[in-house]
């Protein structure tokens, strides 16, 4: 539980970066400047200190979330603080990100971060940053940075990432432009090994995409006896000594994804759950994402309305009289 006395809800972010990261002037040690990040926090957890002290002020954001992003963004550029953003939304739309912010990363910050910080240093900060990352060496994040007790408890742990699949309406494979890579099995142990949590959260996208290297990292996990969860694709229910090697490595649940279209949907989704006694379900609308085909079949059809960034909910997508225009939505 969190000090609030309600669950602490939000994953601790992975990677770099989180929703905000505040980088910046607060003395080092022997009053040296500390160019390191000082704090991380997500806006849904904990209030934005506007006032921080801090010289960058890096956003990371999500589609949905874009209209709010820029409004903080512009919060902080009023206070003269430098503001660099990016994650998924930055990256599939870099030149609307541009306008609300100092700069854009698009795509990862391992590879863009330090050069972004070295021109803030240097005087000379672009526009777009767009470095390619090949590897895949998430750092850890360092549990310092996020205040205590309001994050879920867990180690978020990334052990692959983008997925080889290029479904039409998936984000993710528009961001990794359809690659997909994995870390050293013996890296993504260690950091689970170093973890003070016996839980852990892969952030995946399909940790089975390559079996072969799933198979690999899971009996790496059996010894260890932590309790996990991950997204992967329903294809592995087919295979029972898959099935049987994740229960060994300590598997406590997966997420996996179906998409269906047309009437029949409901009958066969409730049929389904039913069935099958899901424990948690998540039921989205076909959402055209920008930089997915779905956006752009939709945009040549004209269906797109753009109205949605002048607009801070946005909960519905759908026909819309006989236009049958879609509005881009989360819901
Ligand atoms: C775990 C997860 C969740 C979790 C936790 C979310 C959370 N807020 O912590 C849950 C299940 C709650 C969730 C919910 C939702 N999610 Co989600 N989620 C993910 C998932 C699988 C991993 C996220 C993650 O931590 N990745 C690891 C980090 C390291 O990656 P990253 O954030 O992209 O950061 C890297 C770069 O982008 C870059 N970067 C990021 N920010 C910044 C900032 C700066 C300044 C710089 C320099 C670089 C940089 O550097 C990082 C390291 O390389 C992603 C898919 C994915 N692979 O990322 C989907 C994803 C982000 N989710 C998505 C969506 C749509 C949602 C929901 C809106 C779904 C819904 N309809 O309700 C909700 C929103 C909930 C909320 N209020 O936050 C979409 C976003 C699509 C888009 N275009 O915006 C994704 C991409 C999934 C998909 N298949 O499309 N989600
Ligand atoms: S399998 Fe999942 S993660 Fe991969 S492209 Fe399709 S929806 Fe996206």
């Amino acid at each position: 539980m969190g000090r609030s006395g309600r669950p602490p809800h939000q994953c601790t972010p992975d990677g770099t970066i989180g929703e905000n990261a505040f980088f910046g002037s607060r003395g080092g040690p022997g009053g040296r400047r500390n160019e390191a990040p000082h704090h991380l926090s997500s806006g849904k957890v904990e209030p934005i200190d506007f006032d921080a002290d801090a010289d960058v002020v890096a956003i990371s954001f999500m589609t949905f979330n874009a209209p709010r992003a820029y409004e903080i963004a512009r919060a902080f550029r009023r206070r003269g603080k430098t503001v660099i953003v990016g994650g998924y939304h930055p990256t599939l739309l870099p030149q609307e990100a541009a306008l609300h912010a100092d700069a854009v990363c698009v795509g990862e910050a391992e590879a863009n971060l330090p050069s972004m910080l070295g021109d803030v240093r240097a005087n000379r900060l672009r526009k777009i940053y767009d470095i390619p990352y090949e590897r895949l060496e998430p750092s850890p994040i360092e549990p310092h940075l996020l205040a205590r007790g309001k994050y879920a408890p867990c180690a978020v742990v990334q052990a692959t990432r983008g997925c080889p699949n290029g479904c039409a309406f998936c984000s993710v494979s528009a961001f990794s432009r359809r690659t997909f890579k994995s870390r050293p099995v013996a890296d993504v142990v260690g950091e689970i090994r170093r973890a003070r949590t016996r839980r852990v959260l892969f952030m995946d996208d399909h940790l089975a995409a390559d079996r072969a290297y799933a198979e690999s990292l899971l009996r790496a996990l059996v010894p260890l006896g932590r309790r996990w969860y991950a997204q992967i694709g329903a294809g592995v229910a087919r295979d029972p000594g898959f099935l049987r090697l994740l229960a060994r490595s300590g598997c406590q649940g997966v997420f996996v994804g179906f998409d269906h279209d047309g009437p029949e949907t409901f009958d066969r989704t409730s049929r389904f759950l039913r069935e099958t006694g899901v424990e948690a379900l998540q039921l989205t609308i076909l959402t055209p994402f920008p930089g997915t085909p779905v956006f752009e079949r939709m945009e040549g059809h004209d269906r797109i309305l753009r109205e949605f960034y002048s607009r801070r909910r946005t909960r519905s997508a759908g026909k819309r009289s006989s236009l049958a225009r879609l509005r881009i939505a989360s819901v």
